[in-house]
């Protein structure tokens, strides 16, 4: 379920970027072989749809985000990023969730690598926010500085920044 074509598959053209506020200030891009070089990681995630269904412990396999933002890491006030994928589809994420050890970069689901529509090569999940936090096709993110506004597909329509789908966080308004 997606906004948008799916990508041709093109893994040794595929590039993962992670720009804005970087600790040194440069954009970092990596192939698809540095990330998938980093240590596997697992993950059991519910997917919860803000608008349509929620499908239980689905298993999810790849590595983990934490690891590639120790590859680039933010500058210190950082607190937000903005998570991109082909086709312009974004989302924002905080840090901390990002962070921490539970968001995957995954390639694998059920045992079998993404399929295109699923996302293929490489998708965000991270387990306790709402499924539209996890970009399929994703191709890097963003480090945004305090105070800089830079919306995502779905936040940009009205829907939550933080987006925790344990504490129901589907709207803006409830910022
Ligand atoms: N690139 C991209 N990723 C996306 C979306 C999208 O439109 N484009 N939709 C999100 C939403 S709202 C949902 S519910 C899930 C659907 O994932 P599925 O197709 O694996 O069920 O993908 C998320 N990731
Ligand atoms: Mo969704």
């Amino acid at each position: 379920m997606h906004y948008g074509p799916v990508p041709r598959r093109r893994p040794e053209r595929w590039t993962f970027t992670v720009g804005g506020a970087t600790h040194d200030g440069q954009e970092h891009v990596f192939s698809l072989e540095r990330i998938l070089a980093l240590p596997p990681s697992e993950q059991l995630a519910d997917m919860h749809c803000a608008t349509r269904w929620t499908a239980l412990d689905q298993r999810w396999s790849g590595v983990r985000a934490a690891d590639v933002i120790e590859l680039a890491p933010p500058a210190p006030d950082v607190r937000e990023v903005l998570v991109f994928a082909e086709f312009g589809y974004a989302a924002n994420v905080p840090l901390d969730d990002l962070a921490s050890p539970r968001a995957l970069v995954a390639t694998h689901t059920g045992g079998a690598p993404l399929t295109d529509e699923r996302g293929a090569p490489m998708r965000l999940v991270i387990p306790h926010l709402y499924t539209w936090k996890g970009p399929k096709w994703l191709r890097g993110w963003n480090y945004l500085r305090p105070g800089e506004v830079d919306l995502g597909f779905w936040e940009k329509r009205g829907y939550h920044r933080h987006g925790d789908a344990w504490r129901q966080e589907r709207y803006g308004y409830q910022e």
